[in-house]
């Protein structure tokens, strides 16, 4: 008996993919080409539920463009720089590079088990000095051309780290990695000038239909871009003035303070040599050490101090007293705040707090407020009080005009905010890029000459004490010569990339990977850019993809590639998730750590009772995991990937259960089963080529399901990668191949079967391939099943006899027709009402109620 052996067919088709090179792509003019790829992995150990989910996902689609005829690119790397190499190395007593380059090995492994169709000749890893050399090269043409630059600026600081954030790393006040507080710090940092993109990166985000609308809307609401007026206050005593980007020009008759970022320069400069100097060092001292991005939350304890100085409301001539203010933040708009306290609700607690007046200018239809009672600001629509000209006009109205007027007069002019800041991209970390810049005492800041690149990150080195760099403590590193004048003490630059930077064009690189010119060979480039497909967690819809695109526009505006949009479309994969169980004394335990008795779950530790906690997110602090190596030794690779396909459509979260990966397996075993019986009677036989009339009804049946099964599978995969669909419509077509008898089976059958047979393995090839392959080669074909075209389905083998129904009257049959049995219940009604000889029965009588029942009758009730 031959039995289903995932793990004698699953090494035999990898080994014959690897060696009959199916998945090598070279550029192919005239052919179309697909250019699929899924998010690369950080190499951290093992791969876990959620990169066999990604990566099933993708290479179905892949190998189904390719069985449709793409040319498919479709390659694999790894996105190897970063804090947890070092982390592990700590913590493991190794080198970043050596556990890196384990964990890569090790991951490359699982990922060949699992049977995806990548060009394993195009692996790329970003930690590998051919990779990093051309990231170099063009932190060079971007200095060049004033897109990177340097500045002293505020970064979030973490000191168990010892590194900068970014703030996405900060979560709540805390580094995301290492839980700690996080304060800020002043520092030379290395920065991308992405706002000069803000513009075009915003319009664009509308024209990528190929997207998520939650992942553009992400995307818009980062690069923020606020409307509005810059209008500046005249300091009292002082030839200065301060400016202020506002929103709502329109209030500016109710502005009655100022609040200035602590950082803002006039702070200091205002109050020095006053009374007030001291109170406002200290605060400034004290928010230094406050998290901006909790600043910038609604919810946060509004704090200031006077500054001792005034300002001069342009229009109104009030005198304003100017504050320092901790939810004034120095990063957006000037930096200054006018505060308009009836309008705006962090002004109105500030107001509240200090004792500071109140002028209500815009007033809401439905009553009026007075600034004695109010609770809270008004930030609504209405008609414009206490304004001087303005008053009676609309506030909308008055938006525009107040910024005419402003202009007119001189006193500011219209403009426009981004959120989006530049990207700042020095990290005091060893294990990344290094930044190719001197310091050079007498030249200053230069680059390190082309023919200099790359600059090697030394791997011999170690990381010093907390997990500092070393970098900028090797003399072998950072001692340089300096490449213009000669001076010997001049300094390498120690800081490395954010590994955000090596991500933003490796899509490029895997065009050409040993490409030895340059970034990338430009025919390579401009032939496969822009991947047409990519699939990846949605935690990335911000910024990894906000920066490909970035890097995208520098790379066109440089002249070095053709588009400038990376992705066409975009597949945003939802989590697998497990429940968690844990008992009082293990706390979280494994799930092969707890037994399902009768009497419910039990801790094999302690045999005490087990807590089923939430279904969420798989992660190991939880410890509800699966590990994706166990259940591949278990069940092989097919059955995986088809759990991860069968369980849930792709943008949805996956729940685990067990019982799905068993009843993935038994129908493996199923499908199996009907080639073994029926191959011996098929045998030698074609495929059915004739029309469906000349088969009877049993075996027009068959025919028919087998047309509307590619169909559906077809429309399913192509439209929205809804494979779990795609699948059960082919267990569907098992079931019906199943019921047909075998005994005596004449030859029109075997053709029929042999063509539900077949259409089934090429349905569900891109999902099982080894299956797949191992089935396609006993029915008598040559390798490889990716040879085949898709299956395609005959319009003329959809249609279906029609059903008959009948149509009554208050219960009394008054006529028939027939319909297709695919029409929907609503038209099935109106048919029947439309029906002559019922219409003369119902003779004008108002009908009550219509009753159906599906594919018998239709009954009016009049
Ligand atoms: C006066 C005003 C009156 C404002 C009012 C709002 C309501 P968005 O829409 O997010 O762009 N603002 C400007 N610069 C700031 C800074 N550096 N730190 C903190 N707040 C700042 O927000 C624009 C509004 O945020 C601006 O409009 C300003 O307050 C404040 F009834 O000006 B508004
Ligand atoms: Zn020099």
């Amino acid at each position: 008996d031959e039995r289903y052996t995932p793990r004698t067919i699953e090494a035999k088709w990898q080994k014959y993919w690897e060696t009959s090179g199916v998945f090598k792509v070279s550029e192919t003019p005239g052919k179309p080409k697909y250019y699929l790829l899924e998010m690369f992995p950080y190499p951290s150990g093992k791969i876990h539920m959620g990169h066999v989910r990604n990566y099933t996902i993708g290479d179905v689609v892949g190998r189904y463009k390719r069985m449709r005829g793409f040319n498919v690119l479709h390659p694999m790397g790894w996105d190897a720089f970063g804090m947890p190499a070092e982390n592990a190395a700590i913590s493991n007593d190794t080198h970043p590079a050596a556990w890196t380059y384990d964990n890569i090995d090790a991951m490359r492994k699982q990922l060949k088990q699992l049977g995806f169709s990548y060009d394993w000749d195009r692996e790329i890893a970003t930690c590998r000095p051919e990779y990093y050399r051309w990231e170099q090269w063009l932190f060079i043409k971007m200095y060049e051309k004033g897109m990177a630059y340097r500045k002293e600026s505020f970064v979030n600081w973490c000191e168990p780290c010892q590194t900068v954030l970014a703030n996405e790393q900060v979560e709540a006040g805390m580094c995301w990695r290492c839980g700690k507080p996080v304060r800020q710090k002043k520092l030379w940092q290395w920065f991308f000038r992405i706002t000069d993109y803000a513009e075009d990166l915003l319009v664009h985000c509308d024209a990528l239909p190929g997207w998520p609308d939650k992942v553009t809307t992400m995307q818009k609401n980062w690069i923020g871009k606020s409307v509005g007026a810059e209008i500046r206050f005249p300091i009292e005593d002082s030839a200065e003035s301060v400016s202020v980007f506002t929103t709502r020009q329109d209030t500016v008759f109710g502005a009655t303070f100022m609040c200035l970022a602590p950082e803002h320069p006039l702070v200091v400069e205002l109050s020095r040599g006053k009374p007030e100097a001291d109170a406002i060092d200290a605060f400034v001292d004290k928010t230094a050490l406050q998290d901006r991005s909790a600043r910038a939350v609604e919810s946060y304890e509004k704090e200031g101090v006077f500054t001792g100085a005034y300002c001069i409301n342009p229009l109104t001539g009030r005198k304003m007293p100017i504050y320092a203010a901790n939810f004034a933040l120095m990063e957006y708009g000037t930096g200054a705040v006018m505060s308009v306290p009836a309008h705006d609700q962090r002004d109105f607690e500030f107001a509240r707090k200090y004792g500071l007046d109140i002028i209500v200018v815009v007033s809401p239809e439905d009553r009026e407020l007075d600034p004695a009672t109010m609770t809270e600001a008004y930030a609504g629509e209405g008609e414009m009080v206490n304004s001087g000209i303005f008053n009676g006009m609309s506030n909308r109205q008055a938006l525009d005009e107040v910024a005419a007027y402003l202009e007119r007069e001189g006193l500011g002019k219209k403009t426009v905010s981004f959120r989006l800041r530049d990207w700042g991209i020095s990290r005091q970390r060893y294990w990344g890029t290094p930044i190719p810049m001197i310091h050079c005492p007498t030249c200053g800041i230069l680059p390190v000459p082309e023919a200099d690149l790359p600059i090697i990150l030394p791997e011999d080195a170690s990381l010093l004490d907390g997990g500092r760099s070393p970098l900028p403590t090797l003399p072998e590193f950072a001692r340089v010569v300096c490449p213009a004048c000669g001076n010997t003490s001049a300094r390498r630059e120690t800081d490395t990339m954010d590994t955000f930077v090596e991500s933003s064009w490796y899509f490029d690189r895997y065009c050409s990977p040993r490409y030895e010119e340059g970034m990338f060979d430009r025919k390579a480039v401009d032939y496969w850019m822009p991947v047409d497909q990519y699939i990846g967690g949605v935690e990335h819809a911000i910024l990894h993809l906000l920066y490909s695109r970035y890097f995208t526009r520098v790379l066109n505006d440089l002249g070095l590639i053709d588009c400038r949009e990376p992705f066409t479309r975009l597949l945003t994969q939802g989590m697998v998730c497990k429940e968690s169980t844990s008992c009082p004394e293990h706390g979280y335990l494994f799930p092969d750590q707890v037994t399902w008795e009768a009497d419910g779950p039990r801790c094999k530790l302690c045999n005490g009772s087990v807590t089923v906690g939430r279904v969420e997110k798989m992660s190991k602090s939880k410890k509800n995991v699966i590990d994706p190596g166990t259940l591949m030794d278990q069940y092989g690779a097919d059955t995986t990937r088809l759990f991860c396909l069968f369980a849930a459509p792709p943008e949805r979260d996956l729940e685990w259960n067990d019982q799905g990966v068993e009843g993935g397996l038994r129908f493996l075993n199923r499908v199996w089963r009907l080639v073994l019986d029926w191959n011996p009677l098929i045998d030698g036989i074609p495929p059915y080529e004739g029309t469906p009339e000349d088969l009877d009804e049993e075996l027009r049946d068959i025919y028919r399901k087998i047309h509307e099964t590619i169909r559906k599978v077809t429309n399913d995969i192509e439209d929205r990668f809804h494979f779990n669909t795609a699948i059960s419509a082919v267990m569907e077509l098992v079931n019906a191949m199943y019921a047909v008898e075998r005994e005596g089976a004449s030859p029109r059958k075997a053709a029929v079967m042999r063509l539900g047979i077949e259409s089934a393995v090429l349905l569900l090839s891109p999902m099982v391939p080894h299956f797949a392959e191992e089935i396609w080669e006993s029915l008598g074909h040559q390798p490889s099943v990716l040879q085949a075209p898709w299956p395609s389905y005959r319009k003329n083998a959809l249609v279906r006899n029609e059903i008959l129904i009948v149509i009554q009257v208050n219960g009394k049959l008054r006529g028939k027709f027939s319909v297709d049995p695919e029409a929907d219940d609503d038209a099935i009604k109106s048919m029947a009402l439309a029906d002559e000889r019922v219409r003369r029965f119902i003779e004008g009588r108002p009908v009550r109620k219509v009753i159906l029942v599906r594919n018998k009758l239709v009954n009016i009730v009049v």
